[in-house]
């Protein structure tokens, strides 16, 4: 008897010695940063180390000065924002994956920008704003469910790895909205529209899935 509760009392010793040392890791948590974990790539996505550039064929080159950001529709405070105005605004940094309905997915791009969160606090949406259209440089738009755009991983990017975003990847500031499709995340972003009815963006209307859940394979519809 006293031998067995010794057994144990050693059990779970190791016990909270190895949920400590998880905790201490992180583990649990947050899948660690290089961990190969195969829980982390959504279905059908094969991991890359580069990262690819897919748009409709137009880069355009926004210098800085000519950059503007209008946030209109369903809003109490319009806003629009020079690039000053952007860059005035706390820069939050955030890590996050990114997955392309092409296939492709990137771990751990470390993104800087404006979250969303913060540029809600300031436009301060409707309760009728039920979707974010998203309006480019380029002409090319993207529809988004509200919540899915004041999620806390939701950046107007500016910078990436530590380095300004280069054009053809959307520079000045692109959408960074990491729990869906790449194509969700409007590169060369130049207006944010507030709406209460839907409205499909370029992809959307030419038969990419409305929603676009990379963890549900939300690809085509
Ligand atoms: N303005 C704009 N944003 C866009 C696109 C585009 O053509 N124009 N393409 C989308 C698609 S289909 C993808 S997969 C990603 C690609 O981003 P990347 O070129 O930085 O990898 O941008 C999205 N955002
Ligand atoms: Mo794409």
């Amino acid at each position: 008897m006293a031998d067995d509760a010794t057994l144990l009392g050693k059990v779970k010793r190791k016990l909270i010695e190895t949920k400590q040392k998880w905790a201490g890791e992180g583990r649990l948590l947050t899948v660690k940063t290089g961990t190969p974990d195969a829980n982390r790539l959504p279905p059908g996505q094969r991991e890359v180390k580069n990262w690819p550039v897919l748009d409709l064929g137009i880069q355009p080159e926004i210098p800085a000065a000519k950059w503007r950001l209008d946030i209109d529709g369903l809003v109490e405070n319009p806003t629009a924002w020079s690039w000053a105005d952007y860059k005035a605004q706390p820069q939050a940094t955030m890590t996050s994956d990114i997955h392309c309905v092409t296939a492709w997915s990137r771990f751990d791009n470390k993104w800087e920008g404006v979250a969303t969160r913060h540029l809600l606090d300031i436009v301060k949406p409707k309760p009728e704003a039920k979707f974010v259209i998203q309006h480019s440089f380029d002409g090319y738009t993207t529809n988004v469910p509200f919540e899915a755009f004041a999620g806390e991983d939701v950046l107007l990017a500016c910078r990436w790895e530590g380095k300004p975003i280069v054009a053809e990847h959307g520079g000045p500031v692109r959408l960074v909205l990491p729990k869906l499709y790449l194509w969700k995340s409007a590169k060369w972003l130049t207006r944010l529209e507030f709406v209460a009815e839907d409205k499909p963006g370029f992809w959307e209307v030419r038969g990419y899935h409305n929603h676009g859940d990379p963890w549900l394979e939300e690809r085509y519809s």
